[in-house]
């Protein structure tokens, strides 16, 4: 794996109602990301932001009867694109979110030349369709549209078809299903570790084995939702739920990932500085991603 990282901004707010998550680029590039990622010894490419058209919608929360289909496709074209260049380049490519709509493009660019695990972090289980979807957002859909389920203008960008094969990802650190996406999500073959698992078995084991599932393969992605943290480590997301990871847990997370030295991209996405606390959240992401590109305590 190269000693190149890649900042690709995507400040992508159509995927849901709240509006401010377009701003969680702004956020953690003002967090230091990329001065923290050079103290590791990296070599830091900030390419600035992918195009993303201004969204006609008036202030927070107003619904719409628009789901913006057609504008999460054509913007994650182009984030497909910046990360299956990136890959060609030897980068590795850190995207910013933005909703976590911007996965479709992420994991498909990534996987363009090769397959990918990809290990979800999310309170959600984003495995939404257009017709199970009680809300119509498309950020509750990326990763049924990813493993080839849902509109076909979602699964068909980038190139044809699913992107991974269920048997490749893992969800990680969910306590929040609506019952059609749940009973999908069962019978998807994805391997799920729900809070309960984690609770249960510690973050340490659930982590180890869910990397035992990537034993074969060269490079894993993780797309870390932060509202996978619990929200009162993480306030600034759109759709925080109780009872998700601890500071500490989060971050043996990243230092397990780390050690497998897999981690070839990474996506942070539903940060929304409107919502937070002095710009915790994007702090606190700055501080994990730091730890799964290998920064140590001793
Ligand atoms: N499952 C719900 C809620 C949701 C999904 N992802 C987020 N929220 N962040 C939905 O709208 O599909
Ligand atoms: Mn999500
Ligand atoms: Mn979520």
């Amino acid at each position: 794996m190269g000693k190149k990282i890649r900042i690709i901004g995507v400040p992508m707010d159509f995927g849901q109602h709240h509006r401010g998550v377009d701003m969680g680029p702004a956020a953690l590039r003002y967090s230091g990301l990329a001065s923290e990622l050079r103290g590791l010894g990296y070599e830091v490419e900030d390419s600035g932001d992918v195009l993303v058209p201004v969204r006609d919608q008036g202030p927070d929360t107003e619904p719409g009867p628009k789901n913006y289909v057609s504008e999460i496709t054509r913007v994650c074209q182009r984030v497909y694109d910046a990360g299956k260049q990136a890959i060609k380049e030897n980068y590795i490519p850190l995207f910013l979110g933005g909703d976590h709509s911007i996965a479709m493009g992420t994991v498909g660019g990534v996987s363009h030349d090769g397959p990918t695990g990809l290990i979800w972090m999310d309170a959600h289980g984003d495995f939404n369709t257009s017709e199970t979807s009680p809300s119509g957002n498309v950020h509750g859909m990326p990763l049924a549209a990813l493993i080839g389920e849902g509109e076909s203008s979602l699964v068909n960008m980038g190139r044809n078809g699913a992107k991974v094969d269920p048997d490749q990802v893992v969800l990680m650190g969910i306590r929040d299903l609506d019952t059609k996406e749940r009973n999908r999500l069962k019978q998807s073959g994805i391997t799920v570790y729900t809070m309960r698992d984690i609770d249960e078995q510690g973050i340490s084991a659930v982590t180890h084995k869910a990397l035992m599932k990537f034993v074969h393969m060269k490079n894993i992605h993780i797309s870390v939702d932060m509202d996978v943290m619990d929200p009162a480590e993480a306030p600034g997301v759109g759709t925080p739920v109780p009872g998700g990871l601890t500071y500490r847990e989060a971050h043996l997370f990243m230092e397990i990932i780390a050690d497998s030295h897999k981690l070839a991209s990474m996506d942070i996405v539903e940060i929304n500085p409107i919502l937070d606390q002095a710009n915790r959240t994007a702090r606190l992401a700055v501080d994990l991603t730091v730890s799964a590109l290998g920064k140590r305590i001793y």
